[in-house]
């Protein structure tokens, strides 16, 4: 579905995984995040992000003092990235049809108090291949508005949610305001973790 007619391009599958689906994903992550450990970055500016990341694939998105990248290695332990999990690799060729697998895929997680600003995703040689997310763990509130001038919306992400941006919504700006502490029990402890499947190279 295209739950905002004035942003097209933006797909929305709620509840796409069911929860034994969530579960073995989540397990999958746990184990590749051993080789892969979530750290926290810093903005080209200085500033600690809330959110803490890691990737699967040829390719991880990163960011420290000299800026925005993708890298073919962890910046902790120079290690190459783990493979993106068939199951993900799978949901993008059903999804979005794109003729090429994605290459990076970029692993968020948010505890109670982690938000994203207003952002555009613009870093991946190829602005037209989709972007593809998968929600797990609590909900958020995540917040979207076209690419230029005009009003941001609201909507809730919540576990096995599953999002396309194409076309004209991939340019959206976007971000996450908040999340709806203890409404997943997915996650030991809570919180959220997103998974972006992208082309970035
Ligand atoms: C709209 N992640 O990793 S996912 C990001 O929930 C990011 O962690 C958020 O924004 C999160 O860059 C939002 C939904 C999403 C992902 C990519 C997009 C929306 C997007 C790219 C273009 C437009
Ligand atoms: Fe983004």
């Amino acid at each position: 579905m295209e739950p905002f007619p004035d942003l097209p391009g933006f797909h929305y599958w709620p509840g796409r995984l069911h929860e034994a689906a969530q579960a073995s994903l989540l397990a999958e992550i746990d184990t590749a995040l051993a080789m892969a450990p979530l750290y926290r970055p810093v903005t080209p500016g200085g500033k600690p992000f809330s959110v803490r990341m890691s990737n699967f694939g040829a390719l991880g998105w990163v960011s420290d003092r000299a800026g925005y990248r993708y890298q073919p290695t962890h910046p902790g332990t120079g290690a190459p990235w783990p493979p993106i999990p068939p199951v993900l690799l799978n949901l993008w060729a059903e999804l979005t049809g794109w003729p090429r697998p994605p290459d990076a895929c970029l692993i968020n997680l948010y505890r109670e108090d982690a938000r994203m600003g207003l952002h555009q995703d613009r870093d991946e040689a190829d602005l037209c291949a989709p972007v593809l997310s998968v929600s797990l763990g609590d909900t958020a509130v995540f917040r979207i508005g076209p690419a230029g001038k005009g009003p941001t919306r609201s909507l809730k992400l919540a576990s096995g949610d599953v999002c396309a941006l194409t076309g004209p919504a991939r340019l959206a700006r976007h971000g996450i305001d908040r999340l709806l502490a203890g409404s997943s029990r997915l996650m030991p402890g809570g919180g959220r973790i997103n998974l972006t499947l992208r082309q970035a190279a």
